[in-house]
């Protein structure tokens, strides 16, 4: 009783989106929507959803979306007017859209993502709301929408809060809007709201999953098909609309090099919908990281989800072909999508090409762990990513939290309570916390938080060269690893340098300077021979992107510099290090 309370005084009361909403009967809501700021956040006393009108000339009004500006949906607000640009506060979205009810079917509006917290109207009665900026949620409308015109408000508010998901500070711009997609799908009354459709952890053949009904007819006969295997599977649901799927078939197994995905239909009485979908087995045992049961060396590059050319928030299949095709031609065979669940069109982008996708929830630096509404906030935000994404064998990694403190109050229960219900819900896939509380000191390198225990990957993140000098030799490093049976994963590395700023003889060279940059590329380089069990790099960044609390007036100007690429996709020297190097790993095979 009383958690109900809190979380419907505290946290979002959306549904969960169902999956793979691509492939269902939609009509898109993109397109232009009013807007009306609420710097002031007034707009909730005011009304602003109920607009009235005034019938007489001297009737008071001062809200109004007649004659408001035009935004588009998706995409966020800070790039598209210059008085939004660095805005943090509440916009609210007006559109107005014809619908008809639907006797046979159900109507469902569904958004793709919205940052960071959303208030949804329809026709002047709420919804509900949703907080979390990076993953989609629904309502139904079956029974709240009007023949003919229907409005639709969304108050959406990117104010940070302290016991937000990411909390007060981080290192990227942060966009606020209505980012993805929006839309009304249509479904049967019992439709089929989720699947898990895998191979069963360490198994080339043998798939272990469920599927979820959604609707009054629970109990129905269940099909799933692969025609070009022949494989023919059936069960029956039971009377919660749940039932367990196990077959096997000989799959051509998707990997990098052959990233193979099978057209997989599933069938009920009542509903079929259709997946693309890619079978491969990933695990750790001792410090390999297996795909296949094959030993990987993953060469990955961190990607913020922003258009470094557009200098907004990516969003569309342009945006992530753009970042995928660039990590690809750096050698990558991973992208990490920093630090927080990317567009759907990305994973699914991203497994078409072959790259592995690394996963994040936004627990990022300072989470107010010991509030008590964090812990809750983290479980939705896992349920949302891992239930959009669970179907994606490209996405090989859920990771968990980055760079949060040990010592921090309640971080650890927290954090270890989270990596538990991960693996309840997702057995299948490595789990894993990125941690930079290591010490060095006199060039020997000290990795010991406990948070590691539950992790699947030792995933580092340092910067040696550039926040912290080298103390020594790059190739005398010494390593003090308490956690010696697991995989070391250099998750982050880097430099900032402006590209451009060059020409600078290697032993003169300074921050800043592409020179510099590249020379602290090759000393990280020289020093991964000295990591035992280290089996995969991930630099920091492809791209420069913005970021506010990167300020050096010359050099910087509200851009991390950290990018192998400048915003302006000019490939800096460093980039060609990393190249060469992923090269090198490619030839080591
Ligand atoms: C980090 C963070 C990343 C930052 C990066 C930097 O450790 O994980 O989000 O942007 O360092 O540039 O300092």
């Amino acid at each position: 009783m009383i958690l109900l309370t809190v979380i419907s005084a505290g946290i979002a009361n959306a549904q969960r989106a169902m999956v793979n909403v691509d492939s269902r009967n939609s009509a898109s809501l993109n397109g232009r929507w009013k807007i009306m700021l609420d710097q002031g956040n007034i707009g909730d006393w005011k009304k602003i959803w109920i607009e009235p009108k005034p019938q007489k000339k001297t009737d008071f009004f001062e809200y109004s979306f007649d004659g408001a500006p035009e935004l588009n949906v998706p995409g966020d607000f800070n790039s598209q007017l210059c008085e939004l640009a660095f805005y943090e506060g509440a916009v609210w979205y007006k559109k107005t859209v014809t619908l008809f009810k639907k006797k046979n079917t159900r109507q469902f509006l569904y958004f793709g993502a919205v940052n960071y917290s959303a208030d949804v109207y329809l026709n002047e009665e709420k919804l509900g709301s949703h907080e979390g900026g990076f993953t989609p949620f629904q309502f139904e409308i079956t029974d709240k929408i009007k023949d003919g015109d229907n409005t639709i408000i969304v108050k959406v508010d990117n104010r940070r809060l302290e016991n937000g998901i990411p909390g007060y500070g981080y290192d990227w711009l942060n966009y606020g809007g209505i980012t993805r997609d929006v839309k009304i799908i249509e479904t049967q009354r019992t439709y089929i709201q989720d699947y898990f459709i895998q191979l069963k952890k360490g198994s080339l053949n043998n798939v272990q999953g469920w599927i979820q009904l959604n609707g009054e007819k629970s109990s129905q006969k269940i099909t799933v098909r692969i025609p070009e295997l022949n494989t023919v599977y059936r069960t029956k649901t039971n009377s919660s609309g749940y039932a367990e799927l196990e077959f096997s078939s000989q799959f051509k197994l998707w990997s990098p090099e052959s990233p193979k995905l099978y057209r997989v239909i599933v069938e009920t009485e009542t509903d079929s919908i259709a997946d693309e979908i890619g079978f491969r087995s990933i695990e750790t045992i001792g410090n390999e990281i297996l795909l296949n049961k094959k030993s990987i060396f993953i060469k990955a590059v961190n990607i913020h989800e922003e258009n470094p050319m557009k200098k907004s928030r990516a969003f569309s299949l342009d945006d992530a072909k753009l970042l995928l095709n660039s990590a690809k031609e750096l050698g990558c065979n991973m992208v990490r999508l920093a630090h927080y669940p990317h567009n759907e069109n990305m994973i699914r982008e991203a497994e078409k090409m072959g790259l592995m996708v690394w996963s994040e929830l936004p627990v990022y630096q300072h989470i107010k762990f010991d509030d008590n509404l964090v812990p809750q906030k983290m479980d939705l935000m896992l349920q949302e990513m891992i239930g959009r994404d669970r179907n994606r064998c490209a996405v090989v990694v859920w990771s968990l939290s980055n760079e949060t403190y040990s010592g921090t109050p309640n971080r650890d229960k927290a954090l270890i309570g989270l990596t538990k219900k991960c693996r309840e819900i997702d057995p299948a896939r490595l789990v894993t916390h990125v941690i930079n509380t290591q010490g060095y000191t006199n060039n020997s390198f000290n990795v010991w938080d406990p948070l590691y225990n539950y992790s699947d990957l030792i995933a580092i993140n340092e910067y040696i060269g550039w926040y912290i000098p080298w103390q020594g030799k790059p190739s005398e490093v010494k390593w003090k690893i308490d956690f010696s049976n697991k995989p070391v994963f250099i998750s982050e590395f880097g430099a900032e340098a402006l590209y451009g700023t060059r020409n600078v003889p290697a032993d003169q060279a300074s921050y800043w300077s592409e020179e510099y940059q590249e020379q602290i590329y090759k000393n990280q380089i020289e020093m991964f021979n000295t990591i035992p069990n280290l089996r995969g790099v991930c630099p920091w960044i492809l791209y420069d992107y913005r970021s506010l609390g990167r300020m050096h007036p010359v050099y910087q100007k509200g851009y991390n510099r950290k990018g192998l690429i400048s915003e302006n996709d000019e490939k800096k020297k460093a980039w060609h290090v990393m190249n060469d190097y992923f090269k090198e790993k490619e030839n080591e095979k």
